[in-house]
């Protein structure tokens, strides 16, 4: 076997590609390596997901039901009121999930909508679950006004390649993205931005968008990975699933660049296998959106999930200040 090759930055979009096409297996024990020295290999993060604002979204991200520009099933609604939200987030924990995600189909929050969204993350926060929110672009003072609120994660992803962005979306561009980012980390919160894979783009595109997350100062502490879920109506609905492989790949190699960050398999996780996830896991993902629903689009029954981690020997990870308190096996 060829020996490892050096896993140190700066990653260059040449090195990431060499990652991505060397043998299989090669790639999985060096990536499922960097795991292990990382994180403790049968642990798995959960996150829940619930869209707080569905629909009627101004931008035209080509691969999105929630836009108002795509003739979609999505019918628009308003914000939803704070209880529906808090019941959300207590069946979330209950059924085991650490984290919740709070979506919005803006281009970014107006004020007001700031205001009542802020009261969501209180009102999770004081439940004792980790926040996460994805409410589009935002401003200085919106950060900071998310930070102070308690929220501890933004959702905010690249997508794509930088050169292929303009393909995808072209209401916003890249820059205007990475600005976001920037603020989010400025206000103190973690970042979690990654990418969809199944957009019609080239491996090139997939380890430039690797390397752009991976050359971010410091790296972000979350990668959703998604495969793109096609929804009739959007431009992407008859765009062809990513090679299964092509996936793991994706995951392993996202592994070796960003060896502390949690790696999420995301959107797309419905239509992979046991076996599929099995190798994921295997090659360095350890999150999961766990809940029926994504945003707008089914997810994988959470009875199947669990069911899926007993045959694995996964167990679901526990926040670190609640770890504390536990012995093992508890
Ligand atoms: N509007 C905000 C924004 O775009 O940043 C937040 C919500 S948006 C729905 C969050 C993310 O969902 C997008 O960045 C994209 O990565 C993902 N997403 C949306 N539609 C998807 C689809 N059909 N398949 C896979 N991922 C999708
Ligand atoms: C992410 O990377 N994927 C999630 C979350 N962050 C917000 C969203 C997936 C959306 C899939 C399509 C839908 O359900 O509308
Ligand atoms: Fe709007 Fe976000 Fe969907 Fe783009 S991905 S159309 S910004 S909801």
């Amino acid at each position: 076997m060829p020996t490892a090759p050096a896993f140190d930055p700066p990653w260059t979009v040449d090195r990431a590609l060499a990652l991505f096409q060397a043998p299989l297996n090669d790639l999985l024990f060096w990536s499922h390596g960097v795991h292990r020295r990382h994180f403790d290999p049968n642990e798995v993060q959960l996150s829940t997901l619930l869209s707080v604002k569905t629909g009627g979204c101004p931008e035209d991200c080509h691969y999105c039901p929630q836009s108002a520009r795509h003739a979609t099933a999505i019918e628009a609604g308003p914000l939803l009121p704070v209880d529906r939200v808090v019941d959300a987030a207590r069946r979330a924990q209950a059924a085991g999930a650490t984290r919740f995600c709070m979506g919005a189909a803006f281009r970014g929050p107006k004020d007001r909508d700031l205001d009542h969204i802020l009261e969501y993350i209180r009102a999770v926060k004081a439940l004792g679950l980790e926040t996460c929110a994805t409410l589009g672009l935002l401003t200085d003072e919106q950060a900071e006004k998310l930070a102070r609120a308690g929220l501890d994660f933004y959702n905010h992803n690249l997508d794509t390649s930088r050169d292929y962005y303009a393909e995808i979306v072209t209401t916003r561009n890249y820059e205007d993205r990475l600005s976001t980012l920037r603020r989010v980390r400025q206000a103190g919160m973690h970042v979690c931005c990654g990418g969809i894979l199944g957009m019609g783009e080239r491996v090139e595109d997939r380890a430039a968008l690797l390397v752009e997350l991976a050359q971010m100062e410091p790296q972000p502490e979350s990668v959703p990975l998604n495969a793109l879920v096609p929804v009739p109506g959007t431009p992407l609905a008859d765009c062809d699933p990513v090679p299964p492989l092509e996936f793991v790949r994706t995951v392993a190699v996202a592994r070796i660049l960003m060896p502390a960050a949690h790696v999420r398999l995301s959107a797309g996780r419905s239509r992979m296998s046991d076996e599929l996830q099995a190798l994921c896991f295997f090659a360095g993902a350890n999150s999961i959106f766990y809940g029926e629903e994504l945003l707008t689009t089914p997810n994988n029954d959470m009875e199947a999930d669990r069911g899926l981690f007993r045959a694995l020997g996964i167990r679901a990870e526990m926040r670190p200040e609640v770890r504390e308190t536990h012995a093992p096996g508890d």
